[in-house]
């Protein structure tokens, strides 16, 4: 992303704008001044071929290649704002809470909504934002760029389902269900794409040997994971954990009955999470609607409870892409005879090479010729 120095800028606004839903005088007034009382905004009009061009000059910095699919930052009057962070968004309404806690159900300025093209929704759970505050309610001015961003793609339209996320914590469990190398793969690489920082964390470990995970939890280390070995039920490990968590919004990813509640309720007793002995979790495949929320830790940081995106490990990776998200495959590829060598079949092949003389493990090989014919695209 670049940003450029403030100045006007005339951008061109979405074109067939939904029609909007009146949802309460908040809202209604919000919408009002979005426009009327804009500074930043001059009205202009433009006689197009039949319909009326939308150009409007902006105050604001320029900016490229956000996920938040603006192309300006408009400038906003920071001393009447205050800056917080999305936890949630109800139709209209975010609710946002600044860093002293205190939390704000916020419309969001007509300007945003007009100026986004690209996405379905303008705020998404997890933005930073600056809003003018109103009582209990408030204004979102400006929506800042995004980092660490879980997306889908429908129908060419981004769904960010949650912003500015830090680390993912990958959940396995050394046993009951079986320890799956393979779904540890598939969200390393997940959280590769997303730029987000990986931990794996190896529950229940008092079901098992600790010298029987030791090769391949040493894989995983050596490629500069770093891996953690907890217990839910006897509270191994779990202050490291707690550690991982603190001050930074988490996403906990990992298969259904792993013991994902059970961590977090032993990490946070308060936040009082259905465990269950049968995994009745959304079934892979099955869409869940249910939008994420992102919920505080009484010691600083957020975890991100997004029913949905669980299993979304098994999206939206090209097959060109997979080896560079292989953090032991990227830096073999330069060394292949073909630049389009897809490491599977062909001659000289330094992905295959180093397999066959032991330094990229073959496990790891195995889940990337597996990734790779999966790929939908
Ligand atoms: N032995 C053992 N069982 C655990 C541990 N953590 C969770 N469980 C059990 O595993 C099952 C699934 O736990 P749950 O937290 O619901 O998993 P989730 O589906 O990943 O949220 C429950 O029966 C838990 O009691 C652990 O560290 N050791
Ligand atoms: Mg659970
Ligand atoms: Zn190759």
């Amino acid at each position: 992303m670049s940003k450029k120095k403030k100045k006007k800028l005339r951008v061109s606004f979405r074109k067939n704008r939904q029609a909007r839903t009146r949802q309460g005088g908040l809202t209604q007034k919000f919408e009002r001044e979005g426009f009327e009382d804009d500074d930043s905004v001059r009205r202009e009009q433009l006689s197009g071929k039949g319909e009326l061009a939308k150009k409007r000059t902006v105050i604001g910095q320029e900016v490229s290649g956000d996920s938040t699919g603006f192309s300006v930052l408009p400038e906003v009057d920071l001393e009447h704002c205050l800056s917080g962070r999305v936890l949630e968004v109800r139709g209209l309404i975010s609710v946002v809470q600044t860093i002293e806690g205190k939390r704000y159900d916020c419309a969001v300025r007509r300007l945003l909504k007009t100026l986004q093209t690209d996405q379905r929704h303008v705020v998404a759970v997890g933005d930073e934002v600056q809003f003018r505050p109103d009582g209990d309610e408030g204004l979102i001015e400006r929506i800042e760029p995004r980092r660490g961003v879980l997306a889908r793609t429908s129908r060419d339209r981004q769904h960010v389902l949650v912003a500015n996320v830090e680390k993912m914590v990958i959940v396995a469990s050394a046993a009951e269900p079986d320890l799956k190398p393979h779904l540890i793969d598939r969200f390393l690489v997940a959280a590769e794409q997303a730029e987000i920082e990986p931990v794996i964390c190896v529950n229940k470990m008092d079901l098992a040997q600790p010298r029987s995970l030791q090769p391949l939890i040493g894989v995983y280390a050596q490629m500069g994971y770093e891996v953690l070995q907890v217990s839910a039920t006897d509270g191994l490990n779990l202050t490291q954990l707690r550690g991982v968590l603190r001050d930074r919004a988490t996403v906990v990813v990992g298969q259904s009955g792993v013991g994902k509640s059970s961590l977090l309720n032993a990490v946070e007793p308060d936040l009082g999470l259905r465990v269950s002995a049968v995994s009745r979790e959304t079934k892979k495949g099955r869409h869940t609607t249910t939008t994420a929320r992102l919920i505080p830790l009484s010691g600083g940081g957020f975890i991100v409870d997004t029913p949905g995106i669980r299993q979304f490990a098994l999206w939206d990776v090209a097959s060109q892409e997979v080896a560079g998200l292989f953090r032991d495959i990227r830096p073999l590829v330069g060394y292949c005879r073909f630049p389009d060598c897809t490491h599977t079949h062909e001659a000289d092949c330094a992905v295959k090479d180093s397999v066959a003389d032991g330094r990229l493990d073959a496990r790891r090989y195995d889940s990337y010729c597996h990734m790779r014919r999966d790929d939908n695209h």
